[in-house]
């Protein structure tokens, strides 16, 4: 076991359309020039350089870039680089995303929790309606049982936490909302209702969600799973009792935050549920008012389930009163915006740190305060500059430097987000350029050289963190895996990864959850990043 060594000739897997800016990279010094050949016939199509020399940190190897963007011909390539050898196969085309989007949104469908899952759209993933069983709040003896069922599976295991669903629901929400991506054909069971199913599938969530609050005090529970992670089984083979975490800070603003926005957007389609959502998302908001001390989440000792803990909720909080304000335009949440923006908030489109949320909703929203949205504006800015001038001095583009944590591959989709919301605000093709690098990195221009997501390209993961997965031995298509991890945070992780370089810390192996688990908030920002980019 361990990292084989990786191709050295990296290109996107699935492929580029035909204006993209193209850049084949190889990890070797010796490589000169390139050529691009036809997968089918070997005709030779393209004769390209590479650029100087340059050594990549993250892979700690030698770099170069060769750029074909001129290369414009549909069709399947291969490049073929000497000494280096040649690379996967990729096309160059219009569609090339399509099948692939359809699958990491479906992806979503297949983590329906309490519903019947069907196979004929699921296959082998259908499943009958899963954790029916009514919950218990922690720590509550007497008796009283709580219907919490709905929602998404939030990853390889089955919980269900608020934290990380409100981010997969925001970033449905910005990929609905700034590209109008309305599809009504996806092929949930939604479909073809007149509501854009990026909405109906965000709606599952929002269900769920709502059960989730205290309606006495608007606190939101955490998170509900068993006590402890389950066996590999499948869903409907969990059948342990199930619990209610405590409110916390954190969830009860990404409730408000989402909630509030939800209340925005469905108003067209849903009226009463748009509504509901306010309402709720009022009522969140005056937990928060009334708790401003609290702090972050922490497991208690004998609940062994996703943690989800964060200590730093200046960002939740803004997000919060953004949101509030966005939705309503009431003089008493731009007060709470001001106070937060002029707070210690972490920025980040992930589901800790999350400041960038609020910035890009104040930012592009029409009608909010003038100096609000010059402020929000100009942090986001600041913040996609800093990225990309990272992006643009390192080999892989991705502007990480040396430090892959847990879920890589989502702190770098959502630098990709972050990208598109300034090109968004600006018009400044530089940023969809480097955005697209990024695309690019998660499916194959990166240091180990796989696609990312299952089930596509030529190098692909097929033994990943998840049960259901796991136990009918068939990966289900369309989840993008955490990635490289050089913190080896499990396990077979520090047994077969010790020392490798941080880009290349993984491995395509079910026990290695710190690597090759997936989530449905690592596909929520892929789900914006392909919406953007086609
Ligand atoms: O915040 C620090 C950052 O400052 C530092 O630069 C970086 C690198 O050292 O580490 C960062 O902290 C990491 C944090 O994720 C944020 O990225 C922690 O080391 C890392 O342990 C933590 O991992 C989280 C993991 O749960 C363990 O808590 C993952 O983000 C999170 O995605 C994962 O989520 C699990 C759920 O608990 C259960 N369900 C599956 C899901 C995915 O594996
Ligand atoms: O399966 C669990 C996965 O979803 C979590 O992300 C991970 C970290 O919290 O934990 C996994 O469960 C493992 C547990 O933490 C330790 N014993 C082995 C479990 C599954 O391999
Ligand atoms: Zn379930
Ligand atoms: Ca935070």
């Amino acid at each position: 076991v361990g990292a084989p060594q990786p191709i050295q000739v990296k290109v996107n897997q699935i492929g580029y359309k035909p204006d993209d800016t193209k850049t084949v990279i190889v990890t070797s010094k010796d490589d000169e020039k390139f050529k691009i050949v036809d997968a089918k016939t070997d005709e030779t199509m393209f004769v390209g350089a590479y650029g100087e020399l340059s050594y990549d940190k993250s892979a700690e190897s030698n770099v170069r870039h060769g750029d074909f963007t001129e290369f414009k011909t549909p069709g399947t390539y291969k490049i073929i680089s000497s000494p280096s050898g040649a690379s996967y196969e990729f096309s160059i085309g219009d569609d090339l995303y399509d099948d692939v989007y359809k699958d990491v949104v479906l992806m979503l469908y297949k983590q329906r929790c309490g519903t019947e899952v069907t196979k004929d759209i699921a296959g082998d993933f259908a499943h009958e309606a899963c954790h029916m069983q009514e919950a218990t709040v922690y720590g509550d003896t007497s008796g009283t049982k709580i219907d919490v069922s709905g929602g998404w599976h939030d990853a390889g295991d089955y919980g269900r936490y608020v934290v990380s669903g409100a981010k997969t629901v925001q970033d449905l929400f910005l990929a609905y909302e700034d590209y109008g991506q309305t599809a009504d054909d996806l092929g949930i069971p939604e479909s073809g209702n007149k509501t854009p199913d990026l909405l109906d599938e965000a709606k599952y969530e929002l269900d769920w969600m709502l059960k989730m609050q205290d309606a006495a005090s608007g606190g939101v529970y955490h998170k509900v799973t068993a006590l402890v992670f389950p066996e590999t089984v499948l869903a409907v083979d969990e059948t342990d009792d199930m619990v209610l975490a405590p409110i916390s800070y954190a969830a009860t603003a990404d409730f408000a935050a989402v909630m509030a926005k939800a209340s925005v957007l469905y108003a067209e389609y849903d009226a009463d549920f748009a509504k509901s959502c306010l309402d709720a998302a009022t009522n969140a908001y005056a937990f928060l008012e009334a708790n401003p001390d609290m702090k972050g989440y922490e497991n208690p000792e004998d609940l062994v389930t996703g943690a989800y803990d964060d200590t730093h909720l200046a960002d939740e909080t803004l997000w919060a009163s953004a949101e509030m304000y966005i939705a309503t335009k009431d003089a008493k949440y731009l007060t709470a915006t001001k106070t937060a923006l002029d707070s210690n908030y972490l920025t980040g489109f992930g589901w800790a740190d999350i400041g960038s949320y609020a910035l890009y909703d104040l930012a592009k929203t029409e009608g909010v305060d003038a100096d609000v949205a010059k402020t929000a504006k100009e942090k986001l800015l600041a913040d996609a500059d800093e990225t990309l001038s990272k992006a643009e001095s390192e080999g892989f583009f991705t502007g990480m430097g040396v430090t892959y944590p847990w879920g890589s591959n989502m702190t770098i989709t959502n630098k990709g987000m972050e990208l598109l919301a300034a090109a968004n605000l600006t018009g400044d093709a530089k940023y969809t350029e480097y955005a697209q690098k990024m695309r690019d990195y998660i499916f194959g221009v990166n240091p180990t050289g796989y696609c990312y997501v299952t089930g596509y390209g030529s190098l692909t993961p097929n033994a990943t963190h998840h049960r259901p997965s796991q136990v009918l031995k068939e990966t289900m298509p369309g989840m993008l895996v955490g990635g490289a991890n050089n913190n080896l945070n499990d396990p077979y992780a520090n047994a077969v990864l010790y020392g490798i370089a941080p880009g290349r810390a993984y491995v395509d192996n079910e026990q290695c959850y710190s690597c090759n688990e997936v989530t449905i908030y690592w596909n929520s920002p892929l789900i914006y990043l392909l919406t953007g980019l086609n």
